[in-house]
């Protein structure tokens, strides 16, 4: 019974304490890829943009990802860039918030469409709150009076660090394994 709520409280700590990964990699126009003669407002429109996702440009040989000032992109012009790549898998992780501008360097190429801008917000914070997951904790553990050791234990990580309590969680999980 003991081992039980332990492992339970275990377990719900260490879910709580994943941060799950949400970034997104978007792939530029989608089958389209990277090339002349699309609308790339069309593709971004709907879309949320956040720190952390990325972009990959997927292209033939013959063009260039360059990332560009506003103005640049505003004017289709070339060789102020920024960044560029002509790999033909150009991946761009977004990792300021702000809009970002990104156009072929080949001229001609960003007047016929070649030409991303994306707008970017801050890191999505869709994530499990602590306060919620310390509450979940502090309930099997008032209520198991069976093992004094691993109660003291579970409390005192309602009260601590992170990194505390982690340590507290690895204890009382090789606890319980002794126990077994
Ligand atoms: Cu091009």
């Amino acid at each position: 019974m003991a081992s039980f709520n332990a492992g339970t409280v275990c377990a719900l700590l260490v879910l709580c304490m994943v941060v799950p990964s949400l970034a997104t990699d978007y792939t530029v126009g989608d089958s389209t890829g990277w090339t002349t003669g699309v609308d790339y407002s069309t593709w971004t429109s709907g879309k949320t943009f956040a720190v952390g996702d990325s972009l990959k440009f997927n292209y033939g040989s013959g063009h260039t990802v360059d990332e560009v000032s506003g103005s640049d992109y505003s004017s289709c012009t070339v060789g102020n860039s920024i960044s560029t790549d002509s790999s033909g898998a150009t991946t761009i992780q977004l990792k300021t918030a702000g809009t970002h501008y990104y156009i072929c360097g080949i001229v001609g190429h960003c007047g016929s469409g070649m030409k991303l801008s994306v707008s970017v917000g801050k890191a999505s914070t869709t994530t499990p709150t602590p306060s919620g997951g310390n509450t979940t904790v502090t309930t099997p553990a008032g209520t198991t009076p069976a093992t004094t050791t691993t109660t003291t234990g579970s409390s005192s990580a309602t009260a601590l660090s992170p990194i505390v309590a982690v340590m507290i969680i690895t204890w009382s999980a090789l606890s319980v394994l002794f126990l077994l």
